[in-house]
């Protein structure tokens, strides 16, 4: 399996800096050499450039939202990258950054799946839903609002990537370990009918049961993309990361999470994000997140595939 490293500095779409060095941070914690050791041909393609976070205003002009031409730039840039190496025949892994990057890489992942003539499954591992729309935003941060954009809500430049708005269908979204959804959010992920498994159907049904449900139905025909936000995780493990929730995956809830899609054997594209230095202890949260992505590539199962 041949994988790319993608490093995209930007924090743009938060309100903490500081996970633009995440991608710094999970080479550190030695992700490339991790992954060759499975057996995978890495390649790290380094970082992109582009603009600083400027910390603007919520800017009327930008439908309330801040820093929305850096986003714009990013999430281009990721989307190129992303697409640049499905054309080379490997398989992207976008380093954030903030998540609003993944309206970037999703988009690009959703036009290759329809380039391929395949149907898109995207496992969307987070504290947070990410859905609110410019209008519902309560924060004005790009961050929280990257489902919407993918589902065809916000600004032109932010949905229309793919060359098909909306990029993908919810139907194609799973939600796994939410617990901090703002009240429009909510409505939306009804509206939409997106399935969801929020902290309290895990404590209920369990984290095998839950993911057994998100991968179901997943067949050759689907390219199935993880969205890993590192607040997905539960604050006491992985303290660096910007917007901390408490209650979030243990790290036997999130080994099992790792390996059960491992097991799929179909993954074909992943975010990894959030992750941020500046608020870490000793970059174990890096580490951490290092040790999920080799259980994701199927590290800890004894099943050979
Ligand atoms: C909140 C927080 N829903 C917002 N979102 C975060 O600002 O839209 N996403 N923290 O990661
Ligand atoms: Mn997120
Ligand atoms: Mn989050
Ligand atoms: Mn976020």
């Amino acid at each position: 399996l041949k994988v790319s490293l993608i490093g995209a500095p930007s924090d743009a779409g938060a309100s903490l800096l500081g996970s633009a060095m995440g991608p710094d941070a999970l080479r550190v914690a030695q992700l490339g050499p991790a992954l060759a050791a499975l057996g995978l041909d890495v390649l790290d393609t380094g970082n992109l450039s582009g603009p600083v976070n400027p910390r603007g205003p919520r800017d009327p002009q930008a439908a309330g939202l801040r820093n929305l031409p850096e986003a714009i730039f990013w999430t281009q840039a990721v989307h190129d990258a992303v697409w640049a190496q499905f054309q080379a025949g490997r398989m992207p892994i976008m380093l954030g950054g903030d998540h609003h990057l993944a309206a970037g890489s999703i988009s690009a992942v959703a036009r290759h799946a329809r380039a391929q003539g395949k149907k898109l499954r995207v496992l969307w591992l987070d504290a947070h839903s990410d859905i609110n729309t410019p209008d519902t935003s309560p924060s004005g941060n790009i961050h929280g609002i990257p489902v919407a954009n993918l589902l065809g809500f916000g600004p032109h430049e932010l949905i229309s990537m793919s060359g098909e708005t909306p990029a993908i269908k919810p139907e194609s979204m799973r939600y796994v370990g939410i617990r901090s959804v703002d009240e429009h959010e909510k409505r939306m992920i009804r509206q939409m009918g997106i399935q969801a498994f929020d902290m309290r159907a895990i404590d209920e049904l369990g984290m095998r049961e839950a993911m057994h449900r998100v991968l179901d139905g997943l067949d050759d025909d689907t390219h199935l993309h993880v969205s890993f936000d590192a607040d997905f995780l539960d604050p006491e493990i992985a303290p660096g990361t910007g917007t901390r929730v408490r209650g979030g995956a243990t790290y036997r809830e999130a080994q099992l999470c790792m390996e059960m899609i491992a097991d799929t054997g179909r993954m074909t594209s992943l975010d990894v994000v959030e992750v941020n230095p500046a608020l870490d202890i000793r970059n174990q949260t890096a580490e951490l997140v290092v040790d999920l992505v080799e259980s994701l590539f199927g590290k800890s199962t004894l099943i050979n595939r």
